[in-house]
């Protein structure tokens, strides 16, 4: 079988990666549509050595269209996912638009792919951070169980859009240069300040809410829990943005049910989890960093530890590509999945 497959926000940083993934897992690809803003519209894209000219995003661009992968901002999605659906598409969504609605599948393959079966037509990718976490924790929830989960972010700029990474790239010239640091987009585009970003660290990933929390913080948080069927999971999260490019890492603390547990039980479930690598051996100073998870479709762990004081409690390091593992690969997971299972 071959699908129809339309990509919008296919000239983003994550749209590009979608089509590099689509294109290295072979996905069965009936016709493809590259579609966008008209900001976008014409640029020329290349796919399995043909190219395709970007075309703007109407409602009629679904017709005909088996698969819609979604990653153009919130906005589109409102506006066309349901479009798409009422054409006879199912929509991949790789924004926040849908991910806490009732009814909508929030997706991680290796957590919940069965929730895929319930979808009414569209499917939520969750958030990058998100994805990474529970990803290395399901392993050990379903095993342990899990009572609690503290993380912190070291997160990159590609997670802000190519505007971000742009101004990460002329800050640190300038910095080097002795030159003023000129910071328009991050932490966040729009928001009333800008801070720059080169040989610097931001506390702020998207906009703050009425709790004190960031929209970032508090998506790894209910994200999590519903990604989980665990609404009773405690989770808290800093996250902060950090001078690099690529794949987002964070430290995890969590508070396992079981007793008993050994830093090496954690470890072994870890090794034998799909989409998981464990490379963790201080001995030999091995651990996973953003530039060799990057360009990568695992999630990659070490640093497991015991916490000194809570018996029941678990240190680790989780990195994994942002754009991968975080936006595209789990995308076309989860068509891969929607595929093979006949969900449809
Ligand atoms: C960041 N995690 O790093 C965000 C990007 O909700 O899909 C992903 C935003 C989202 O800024």
């Amino acid at each position: 079988n071959q699908y129809n497959v339309a990509v919008v926000g296919a000239t983003g940083a994550v749209g590009l990666k979608m089509l590099e993934t689509l294109e290295d897992r072979d996905f069965p690809i009936g016709e493809l549509k590259l579609l966008s803003s008209s900001r976008s519209a014409g640029q020329k894209l290349t796919f399995k050595g043909r190219e395709y000219v970007v075309e703007e995003a109407v409602p009629e661009s679904f017709d005909d269209v088996d698969i819609a992968l979604f990653s153009a901002g919130g906005s589109v999605s409102k506006k066309f996912a349901p479009e798409a659906v009422d054409r006879g598409a199912v929509v991949i969504d790789n924004t926040s638009a849908y991910r806490m609605a009732e009814g909508v599948p929030l997706v991680v393959p290796e957590v919940n792919e069965a929730d895929i079966q319930k979808h009414k037509g569209i499917i939520a990718n969750p958030n990058c951070s998100t994805i990474q976490m529970v990803a290395a924790l399901e392993p050990v929830r379903k095993q342990l169980g899990l009572s609690r989960v503290i993380v912190s972010t070291y997160q990159a700029v590609s997670g802000a859009g190519n505007e971000a990474a742009d101004e990460l790239r002329e800050q640190s010239m300038d910095f080097l240069n002795g030159e003023d640091l000129k910071a328009e987009i991050l932490p966040v585009k729009g928001d009333e300040k800008h801070f720059p970003i080169a040989f610097n660290a931001l506390p702020q990933i998207d906009v703050f809410q009425e709790n004190g929390y960031t929209f970032e913080e508090m998506k790894m948080i209910n994200e999590t829990k519903k990604i989980m069927h665990a609404p009773d999971l405690s989770v808290a999260a800093t996250c902060v943005r950090l001078p690099f490019f690529t794949s987002h890492a964070e430290s995890v603390y969590v508070e396992v049910e079981q007793s008993g547990v050994s830093v090496q039980d954690i470890q072994n479930l870890l090794k034998q989890a799909p989409g998981i690598t464990l490379e963790d051996d201080p001995s030999t100073q091995t651990y996973p960093t953003p530039l060799t998870a990057a360009g990568k479709r695992d999630v990659f762990v070490g640093r497991v530890r015991k916490d000194l004081d809570h018996e029941k409690g678990f240190h680790m390091w989780v990195v994994s590509d942002n754009l991968l593992k975080g936006a595209a690969w789990n995308s076309v997971q989860i068509a891969e999945r929607l595929v093979a299972n006949q969900w449809l």
